[in-house]
């Protein structure tokens, strides 16, 4: 295993079990020294809960400028919901300016679903992920995301040949495409890397939540960070985020979010963290 210094930038939902309440606990589940930048505080997240108090992190700037004068890098950061252009922009100075030699760029756009954007995103808060994206080493965007990365119209029924054409508009090194499935009772993740696709399938699972991207992502970190292959810790992620869905079915006041924290445990021990 290895142990690697990993910074996440993302929002706070105080309450709603998404970001980085979640990336958090998992990557150091994962094994890894978490650090965190949050650009934002919002008092829930955005997917149900009427509007949120929103309290923005003004002094950003200030804060990696400090750990640039104590001589601080990161060999990975992820980036997640980030909330306004202005947090965009400077988690991509972050990573100029922060990264390790070797260090990787992993950004989850974080920003649409279901063929919406998120409350409050507009066509410049996307064509500036866009940019983000286009610098990173590996970008993990849902199916609505990618579409409206690569300026091509969302479609709920997905066909193969979609797909492709998706992967093809993005045009990126190394896509974790999310939410991939051709029949009702089957979903999948594609890995596309150097013109190269694989895809992990899985059952369908009969709910959707929030933050299911936002665990997604996290582990998919916390595996590659610690050594397993892309593919490997695409299936580590997909199986985790399946498993933290099973333990939310059957807990209908638990609309908002997954209960991961009883099966972190099976993450460990996947990853071989549990001490054994
Ligand atoms: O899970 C993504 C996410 C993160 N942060 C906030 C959100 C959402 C999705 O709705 O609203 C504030």
């Amino acid at each position: 295993m290895q142990y690697k210094r990993i910074l996440t930038v993302q929002d706070i939902s105080c309450v709603g079990q998404c970001s980085l309440t979640v990336a958090l606990p998992i990557l150091s589940a994962c094994g890894q020294e978490t650090c965190v930048l949050p650009t934002a505080v919002l008092s829930t997240h955005t997917g149900g809960f009427g509007v949120p108090a929103v309290c923005p992190v003004e002094n950003l700037t200030e804060m990696w400028h400090h750990w640039q004068a104590q001589g601080i890098t990161f060999d990975a950061i992820l980036t997640g919901y980030l909330g306004s252009v202005s947090a965009i922009e400077t988690a991509a100075e972050i990573m100029d300016a922060l990264l390790s030699a070797d260090g990787v760029r992993i950004v989850d756009p974080a920003m649409a679903d279901n063929g919406k954007l998120y409350a409050g995103f507009d066509e410049n808060y996307v064509r500036a992920m866009g940019e983000l994206c286009r610098k990173a080493d590996v970008i993990l965007p849902n199916i609505t995301e990618a579409a409206m990365l690569s300026g091509l119209p969302y479609r709920e029924t997905l066909t193969e040949e979609y797909v492709q054409k998706l992967l093809s508009g993005l045009n990126h090194k190394c896509t974790v495409l999310t939410g991939v499935g051709y029949t009702p009772s089957e979903m999948g993740i594609v890995l596309r890397e150097n013109g190269q696709t694989r895809r992990y399938r899985h059952a369908r699972m009969e709910k959707s939540y929030h933050g299911t991207g936002d665990i997604f992502a996290a582990c998919f970190t916390g595996a590659w960070m610690g050594g397993k292959s892309k593919f490997e810790s695409v299936k580590i992620a997909a199986d985790f985020t399946r498993l933290c869905i099973e333990n939310t079915q059957n807990a209908p006041a638990h609309w908002y979010g997954v209960r991961f924290e009883t099966v972190l445990p099976a993450l460990m021990e996947v990853l071989g963290q549990d001490g054994k």
